[in-house]
């Protein structure tokens, strides 16, 4: 004769909505588990040789400013030293870098710019 095994207690799902004390289902509130990425500032560095003009045109063509804008970010840069061209994930402003830099070297001037974490 068979034996009946013992029936064990259904396991609980994970996650399961719980109810609340009027027999309601009630979803409960669960903390964000995905954050935006980082972001990364193209931060483009002033020298006495580059041409201004060529400074306009690299921000214009790679960084999609009007030419009102770019001229805006070169004097900037002039005046202060340094200034952001734009704001990007970090593989899409390593890009941006590389381009500019490509674009000075290729036509003979010392433009630098780098990337960095935005705070
Ligand atoms: N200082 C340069 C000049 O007087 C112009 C310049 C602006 C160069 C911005 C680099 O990132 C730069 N010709």
């Amino acid at each position: 004769m068979a034996t009946k095994s013992p029936v064990k207690p259904p396991v609980p799902p994970v996650q399961q909505p719980a109810r609340d004390d009027g027999g309601s289902v009630v979803l409960e509130r669960r903390t964000q588990k995905v954050k935006p990425p980082q972001m990364y500032q193209v931060v483009m560095l002033n020298d006495d040789y580059t041409p201004m003009e060529f400074v306009v045109v690299v921000i214009q063509e790679y960084f999609s400013k009007d030419l009102e804008t770019a001229t805006q970010i070169m004097l900037k840069i002039h005046l202060d030293g340094k200034g952001v061209c734009g704001v990007y994930t970090k593989d899409v402003a390593a890009t941006k870098v590389d381009q500019v830099l490509e674009a000075a070297l290729k036509a003979g001037h010392p433009l630098q710019c780098i990337s960095e974490p935005v705070e």
